[in-house]
């Protein structure tokens, strides 16, 4: 029998199951108000009396039971289960751990055989969790109300509020009290966060604008005070994507050690603090510069130190650590950018959590996963960090991913699972980041087409029409499913377009039989209905998710819908050729590309939209040295309309120039106005080439805000 515990004990050892007892007698020791409450939802009159079965509940200071005291694990928030067919004693190293362990008895007594034997266990890492840490949309007070309690439930002790969108965390607004209603609102997460033994680690970001001055200092220490006030107990600050003054190490660590001082440790409830360096990345690290020898040289010991890998989005190893604790003289804070979807918001990543290695456990001070802006969504990956980060050698990521979709859907979790297989890698983009999609079905698919195009004959078809039809099917019981409707609300116009895309593989295949057939009346209608779909993906592409970075709603992007696309610009090719006919094979390919000599945006992307075309705008700072320059080369001299683009500061404009070219040799610089902040400069005149270029003889740091060709 297997334990239905996430994450996974440590050490189990169990000698047989007996019937699970229905009625108990509790014996109390010291046990805090979170793990009586936690109690009180399960044991109640109805099944509790003197008669009952015996638990007894404490922690390691309650020194009952004695014989079991050394078997208590000396980890942090670590318990003990002894069970024998006429008692339960949890006791816990403290009062965490006392929590955790009941949390883990709650579940046991969930099944109907109850096991007989040992639990240790305690968490291998000492901080897990989430950072709330993305650009877009902050998750509402409901969802961020269900987070906490999944934390909860899932043994993770660290949520750290930093949402880049919350004027209140970040620039300018920083130095500001939040809002009454919105401070009340936090009160009760905060609460909440207690709780579920949940550390609220409240997070500042105020580096964009912040003076080093007394004035800003003090600011600083007001707001943590109010925040003290609303229940805070927890702190961090932050200083990743910005430029300028806010960037300085010593400045930086300055900052942080004065607030260790001044109120970390006048306070003595406060927890350590948290600061995310400007250089979070070894990809961005700087080493002539020594900003991050600076930090582990001059922040106070106990102040710990976040960290994304090699990348912004990586995943890590032992070599990762190595590397950077040997710089920060400490063990880095794991900031784990998945699965974290700002830079690819038409994507949902749904797939299982693996990537980092199983031996970093002793490296690190915290693990906590950036996630998407649909938090309900972000569960199935988060399930996978609580798991991960507990018990690193133990995790097994597939099997993981299987419980954590019966978490979030226990009805509906077989359709869920065809969902996600086909919603998980993040498409190209900036970060080069990906992952896997569609495993199983990608060989099939690819045998498929071998023989489509070959013209030979194809024997795996049932296989393939059976994988559209369980999507076309998943997608019915999905939108009809009441198991989640949270989950569903967030995840809907995806389930809608994955049930045209599935659909559309069943009319790509009709038309290959009717085909092979000689049907034309046949093909052509299922042709016609294949245009009919591909119009209302494009509807729905359109309309529902319209950010203005990644707009719009992509799936099954990997596998399956190349598969389509290509073979149904097959299937077409070959009718018009057999019966001389000219049905239009479109395909909505964009066939400019990216201009550039600036590494920070060589995999970016750019879309094409009707007729504008567009670089999705990196969310981080751009920096790119004199004579560097980026824009888009068109596949062809054309005629354009007017380009327009916003960098901030506006201040930069001075050291920039926007040129256009026929031939990518002789640039001439075009006359452009500004208005609001924005560039535009009508052009109405043919050419292929369009760049920005730093004509002054300083490197330029800017946040670009757009840039669009209207053509
Ligand atoms: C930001 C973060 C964002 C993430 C992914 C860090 C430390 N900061 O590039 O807010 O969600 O990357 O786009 C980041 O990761 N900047």
């Amino acid at each position: 029998q297997n334990l239905a515990i996430n994450p996974t004990p440590q050490q189990t050892v169990i000698s047989n199951y007996i019937e699970t007892p229905t009625h108990f007698k509790l014996q109390l020791k010291n046990v805090d108000l979170a793990t009586q409450n936690l109690l009180s939802g399960f044991f109640n009159e109805g099944n509790t009396s003197n008669k009952g079965f015996t638990i007894t509940i404490g922690d390691i200071n309650d020194r009952f039971h004695r014989k079991f005291l050394r078997k208590v694990p000396q980890n942090a928030e670590g318990y003990f289960i002894n069970s024998s067919n006429k008692k339960i004693t949890v006791i816990g190293r403290d009062a965490r751990g006392t929590f955790y362990g009941v949390k883990t008895l709650l579940a046991l007594l969930a099944s109907d055989k109850f096991p007989q034997g040992e639990i240790i266990d305690y968490p291998d890492v000492v901080a897990r969790g989430v950072v709330e840490g993305f650009y877009g949309t902050p998750w509402s007070f409901d969802h961020r109300i269900r987070q906490i309690d999944f934390y909860g439930q899932n043994k993770l002790n660290t949520y750290i509020y930093g949402p880049k969108d919350d004027p209140y965390h970040s620039s300018p607004n920083w130095r500001k009290p939040y809002p009454e209603d919105e401070a009340t609102q936090l009160k009760k997460l905060i609460d909440r966060a207690a709780q579920n033994h949940v550390d609220f680690v409240w997070a500042i970001h105020p580096g964009k604008d912040i003076q080093w001055n007394d004035e800003d200092r003090t600011a600083l220490l007001h707001k943590f005070e109010l925040m003290y006030d609303l229940g805070i107990r927890s702190y961090a600050v932050f200083f990743d994507d910005i430029s300028g003054e806010g960037t300085n190490p010593k400045q930086q660590a300055d900052l942080l050690n004065y607030l260790h001082k001044a109120f970390v440790k006048v306070k003595d409830d406060v927890k350590p603090l948290i600061m995310c360096p400007t250089e979070y990345n070894k990809g961005w690290s700087k080493p002539e510069g020594g900003y991050l020898e600076t930090l582990g040289k001059e922040l106070e010991p106990s102040i710990r130190i976040m960290w994304t890998g090699n990348t912004v989005v990586s995943d890590i190893d032992q070599e990762t650590m190595d590397w950077i604790n040997s710089k920060i003289q400490r063990k880095a804070f794991i900031w784990w950018n998945f699965p974290v979807s700002d830079y690819v918001r038409n994507h949902l990543l749904l797939g299982p959590t693996y990537g980092n290695a199983k031996d970093i456990a002793d490296d690190v001070s915290g693990f906590v996963a950036n996630p998407m802006e649909h938090a309900e969504a972000s569960k199935i990956a988060i399930y996978g960090v609580a798991d991960y980060a507990w018990n690193m050698t133990a995790y097994q990521s597939e099997k993981n991913w299987l419980e954590a979709l019966k978490v979030v859907m226990p009805e509906s979790y077989k359709a869920l699972e065809i969902f996600a297989r086909h919603n998980s890698d993040l498409g190209p983009n900036g970060h080069k980041y990906r992952r896997d999609e569609s495993v199983s079905f990608a060989p099939k698919a690819t045998v498929f087409l071998q023989k489509l195009e070959a013209n030979q004959q194809i024997d795996n078809l049932e296989a393939i029409q059976n994988e559209f039809q369980s999507m076309v099917e998943a997608s019915y019981i999905l939108l009809n499913s009441t198991d989640n409707p949270v989950l569903l609300d967030e995840i809907r116009p995806w389930v809608k377009q994955f049930q045209l895309l599935g659909q559309s593989g069943l009319a790509m295949l009709h038309m290959y039989k009717a085909l092979e057939d000689k049907q034309t009346e046949r093909f052509e209608r299922s042709y016609q209905a294949l245009k009919a779909m591909k119009a209302q993906m494009y509807a729905i592409d359109r309309t529902e998710n319209q950010n203005p970075y990644q707009p719009g709603v992509k799936t099954g992007t990997l596998v399956v819908s190349p598969l389509i696309d290509k073979g149904f610009a097959h299937v077409v090719n070959a009718y018009n050729d057999t019966f001389d006919k000219n049905l239009e094979v479109e395909s909505n390919y964009n066939p400019h590309q990216l201009f550039t000599n600036v590494e920070q945006l060589k995999n970016q992307q750019i879309t094409l939209r009707d007729r504008t075309l567009a670089l999705n705008p990196p969310l981080e700072i751009l920096r790119f040295e004199p004579q560097s320059y980026f824009g888009f080369e068109l596949q062809k001299i054309e005629h354009v309309k007017n380009i327009a683009y916003k960098l901030s500061p506006s201040t930069v404009y001075e050291q920039i120039s926007l040129e256009v070219s026929n031939d990518g040799a002789e640039w001439t610089a075009l006359k452009t106005e500004v208005k609001d902040d924005a560039v535009k400069a009508t052009v109405n005149s043919e050419i292929k080439f369009i760049r920005l270029v730093n004509t002054s003889s300083e490197m330029s740091e800017a946040k670009l805000e757009h840039f669009t060709v209207m053509l």
